[in-house]
């Protein structure tokens, strides 16, 4: 088999094409794709069902973790569909191979969604902090301007994962830059942010950077898959190792996602609790009349 005929597609479509993927392998990957979704479906409602155990001043961050939910959630749902469709089981060889005129597998789904949920995570920190030093607008700007860049040269980039590793490396690169931003913005934010809070409130705010740290890590980790698994200078797009690259990215993308979005949201509705708390909000007096 030729390995250009697939042009741009990414390396998930080569394997499918070659050798194919097993069964374990492609349903490992349909469901992981779908616990995706459903942490999603049962996160939102945990966002709008705690809602009012925070003071409305801080009831901003949990509107957005919903907004992150259901574009989250519709979004790994077309991505299970997208897989689904396009690979079939061949009786004759029992494995899965491209589908015959469906559309290819692609991850730049997600990219589109990450130009709404990346500003979206970013800017929900700022709306339980306070910034004594930095002005809210300038950061907001600044997260907004790094993330969006960090996202459509990555969207760029992933288009050569195997026919131009040069570029695959250059666009990656460029994105890395904004993506080192959006660290430095971020460690500053919840350095400014811890200062003067409840102790308790510090630690979790100390969660939340471990956790913001390893989970928006992932990413990049997912957009290398190909590339990490032996012998990783070229992507293997035969045998177990490029089934394992496969499923492995799905995977990191799920545990990210999970991580990124519910985990960090969850952690920030509790840093908010103990906020309301010590300003005197007592949910079980003043949630029924807020
Ligand atoms: C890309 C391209 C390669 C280089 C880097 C990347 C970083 C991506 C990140 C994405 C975060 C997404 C989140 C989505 C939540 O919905 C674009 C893969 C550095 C950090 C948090």
């Amino acid at each position: 088999m030729d390995n250009y005929s697939l042009g741009n597609a990414t390396f998930e479509n080569y394997v499918g094409i070659g050798d194919g993927l097993s069964e374990m392998a492609f349903q490992m990957v349909a469901h992981v794709l779908t616990v995706g979704y459903a942490v999603m479906f049962a996160a939102l409602i945990y966002f709008i069902l705690t809602i009012k155990t925070v003071q409305p001043k801080y009831r901003t961050t949990a509107v957005l973790s919903v907004v992150v939910m259901v574009s989250a959630g519709l979004l790994l749902f077309i991505q299970a569909q997208n897989w689904i469709n396009a690979f079939t089981f061949d009786t004759e060889a029992g494995r899965y191979f491209l589908a015959d005129g469906a559309a290819l597998f692609n991850n730049g789904y997600r990219y589109l969604n990450w130009l709404i949920d990346v500003p979206m995570l970013l800017f929900q920190i700022l709306f339980v902090v306070s910034l004594t030093r930095s002005s809210f607008s300038s950061v907001r700007n600044r997260f907004w301007f790094s993330g969006t860049m960090m996202i459509v040269t990555g969207y760029i980039g992933q288009y050569f994962e195997v026919t131009s590793f040069g570029l695959f490396v250059l666009w990656g690169t460029i994105s890395t830059i904004f993506f080192v931003d959006i660290l430095i913005t971020m460690n500053k934010v919840i350095k400014e942010g811890s200062e003067g809070i409840p102790a308790d409130a510090q630690r979790y705010m100390g969660y939340i950077w471990k956790v913001f740290l390893f989970s928006w890590m992932l990413y990049p980790g997912a957009y290398l898959m190909p590339y990490l698994i032996p012998p990783g200078l070229e992507p293997s797009l035969t045998g177990l190792a490029a089934e394992a690259a496969v499923v492995g990215r799905q995977l990191t993308y799920t545990v990210a996602d999970v991580t990124s979005k519910v985990i960090y949201g969850i952690l920030l509705t509790i840093v908010a609790q103990i906020m309301s708390n010590a300003d005197g909000y007592d949910y079980n007096k003043d949630g029924e009349t807020n």
